[in-house]
């Protein structure tokens, strides 16, 4: 397949032809090894739960297989993946999230020297809406309280996540109702599991509302933990700006790119690098310095945060390593392709893993630990300026300039552009300058060709003049096609373009990480609040044209279940039962009053999504 065909991007084309020269095997060379994929997969109806099977389910209606050796038919099969799938997605989000608490707690106790508070306005802000006394209290006390309140909701103490509170009281008696109120996050992964033994829960419809549940933990629960103690560690994202593709990559630096979701890690990378002991011993390495980018989502952290360009998405994490001019590439978890072990190979790239939870074979594995994460991260700067001297200059090729960006936006960031109230946006709103908001979440899938969907969404839905945030992968994505600076507005409609002037701000908003989708669901609940209504009833959406991976299903499902509908490119493995299928295409709208709307063509996708936006205009009275 030409190049051309499978990205739309001149930095990821020229990379490929040059894997396909150097001999590197891609993700898109995997991808057709693959084809033709299996049906009964594909349809969700295999099961591998027990071991009277593996069983897979006919759609033949000949009486064969109708059921598994258990006695399980398709409808509750496809039900019991569909919940796992969630299950592993919200599971990824929320030990993201308690790592994180971990480190809080290690500051608190002194044994975390090279992380502090950054923001202790937030840390008190939080706390307060848990509950926590924060008057005339000493930070550190607060910190610990803190640190407590966020443990047990990961427990089972309890009746339900602290952070529910921000929640509008009519969608709260609607979780009540359906018994899908979220209690500790690991009790309803757990139950996920268990309900999904075999012989447990055999009714398609209870294992998915369970499911529901399971992902408004993680919504509400890991996920907001994980920005909120984030933003309280590491600062709240602010505007800046920045520059995205593989521009960002410089042939004359020591080059690192950090990887994963975690800024645990890749801040103290960051720092280490600015470290002017670690810059002078590059350039006794012959290096003019050292050059930190970033991939994936903790590149959007450090990118949100600390302004540090992002050198690609998910599809872009092997072609960065093809310039031949990448000394380490630093990983914690999450998305990040086994195979980047045999890419780094093939050039003189380390490829250093920190997490004991996520260790690829024949990496370096550096056990990062918070007592000792600035020598450690040193340790790293050092390995990479090592591996300098190691690089081939015939080898490099960085195919394209860096674009601008400005990114890093927050709700506080939000607020403190609209002066201090939400007030500003509401009044576009009811003006129809904006017509509504939509949320697009990263990810990229061979299936597509690589970023189409993405960037051809966002642009219909900024011509239509509603207002997009951009999470996790698509932030690379909208970057590289001009959306992320105030003169992306030209390619938006009138209303939002008058906005985008008046505020000097993008058409595209950065709005951080996956897990910052809380950001997301926290801004709507306020807006709801504001206007005395239920999140279901603003014209908002979210959508992931490019989905792949178990979290993106989990943070579609706990916007659907918190009453946004979303946006998908291609449906999730259920198509083989039409009972589940319907529920997530239409029964979903009867509960949460929202559902899932599976379109693979964006410009029909943006159509749909803005016919639903008028219907919610007019039933507000706009
Ligand atoms: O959490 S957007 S490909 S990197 S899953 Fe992964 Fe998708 Fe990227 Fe971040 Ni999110």
């Amino acid at each position: 397949t030409p190049a051309k065909d499978l990205t739309i991007w001149e930095d990821a084309q020229k990379m490929i032809e040059k894997a396909r020269r150097d001999g590197v095997e891609t993700v898109w060379d995997r991808f057709e090894q693959q084809q033709p994929g299996c049906k009964f997969c594909e349809l969700g109806l295999t099961c591998k739960n027990c071991n009277m099977g593996p069983c897979r389910i006919s759609l033949k209606e000949d009486g064969k297989m109708q059921r598994g050796v258990c006695g399980a038919d398709g409808d509750v099969i496809v039900a019991r993946n569909f919940g796992r799938f969630v299950a592993g997605g919200s599971a990824g989000h929320s030990d993201h999230g308690r790592d994180l608490i971990e480190v809080l707690e290690a500051i608190t106790e002194g044994e975390a020297h090279d992380y502090k508070i950054s923001d202790e306005d937030k840390l008190r802000r939080v706390s307060a809406e848990l509950g926590i006394s924060v008057d005339n209290r000493e930070t550190m006390a607060i910190a610990k309280d803190l640190v407590e309140a966020c443990f047990a909701d990961f427990g089972s103490r309890r009746k339900e996540l602290g952070f529910v509170s921000r929640v509008p009281e009519v969608r709260r008696e609607i979780w009540k109702k359906y018994k899908v109120m979220p209690r500790g996050v690991d009790r309803e992964i757990a139950e996920m599991m268990h309900r999904t033994h075999m012989g447990c829960d055999n009714d398609a419809v209870s294992t998915l509302l369970h499911s529901a549940k399971t992902a408004l933990a993680d919504g509400w629960g890991g996920s907001m933990i994980g920005t909120e103690l984030s933003d309280i560690i590491f600062g709240v994202p602010t505007p800046s700006r920045s520059q995205v593709n593989l521009g960002v990559i410089k042939a004359d630096m020591v080059n690192i790119l950090v990887h994963g979701h975690n800024p645990v890690v890749s801040e103290m990378v960051l720092a280490a690098a600015r470290n002017p002991e670690m810059i002078a011993q590059a350039q006794k390495a012959g290096a003019e310095g050292i050059n930190i980018g970033g991939l994936c989502c903790t590149g959007n952290e450090l990118l949100g945060r600390q302004g540090i360009p992002m050198a690609g998405n998910h599809l872009m994490t092997e072609l960065a390593i093809v310039t031949g001019a990448v000394e380490a590439v630093v990983v914690d978890y999450q998305c990040i392709m086994p195979s980047m072990v045999q890419v780094a190979a093939c050039y003189h790239t380390k490829f250093i893993t920190t997490a004991d939870k996520a260790q690829f074979t024949g990496a370096t594995h550096i056990s990062f630990n918070t007592a000792t994460a600035a020598d450690q991260a040193k340790e790293i700067i050092e390995m990479a300026i090592a591996a300098y001297a190691l690089r081939d200059q015939s080898r490099v090729e960085i195919p394209v300039a860096a674009v601008d960006t400005i990114t890093g936006f927050s709700n506080e960031a939000l607020l403190n552009m609209l002066g201090g109230s939400l007030d500003p946006l509401l009044d576009a709103v009811k003006e129809g300058s904006i017509r509504g908001v939509a949320a697009i979440v990263g990810c990229n899938n061979p299936k597509f060709q690589h970023d189409s969907q993405n960037v051809g969404l966002a642009k219909e839905l900024i011509k239509k003049d509603i207002l997009v945030l951009a999470t996790g992968c698509i932030t690379t994505a909208a970057g590289k096609a001009g959306l992320l600076v105030p003169e992306g507005s030209e390619m938006a409609g009138p209303g939002l373009k008058k906005i985008c002037s008046a505020l000097k701000i993008p058409p595209v908003l950065h709005f951080g990480s996956c897990v910052d989708n809380s950001r997301v669901i926290h801004l709507c609940g306020l807006i709801a609040n504001a206007l005395g209504v239920d999140i279901s009833d603003l014209p908002v959406w979210g959508s992931s044209p490019e989905w792949y991976s178990e979290k993106a299903v989990a943070i579609g499902l706990y916007c659907v279940a918190s009453g946004i509908p979303v946006h998908i490119g291609t449906p999730p493995q259920i198509t083989g039962s039409k009972l589940v299928t319907d529920i997530a295409l239409n029964g979903l709208e009867n509960i949460f009053g929202a559902a899932f709307l599976v379109e693979p063509d964006y410009v029909k996708a943006a159509e749909k999504m803005d016919e639903r936006i008028k219907l919610k205009r007019l039933s507000l009275g706009l």
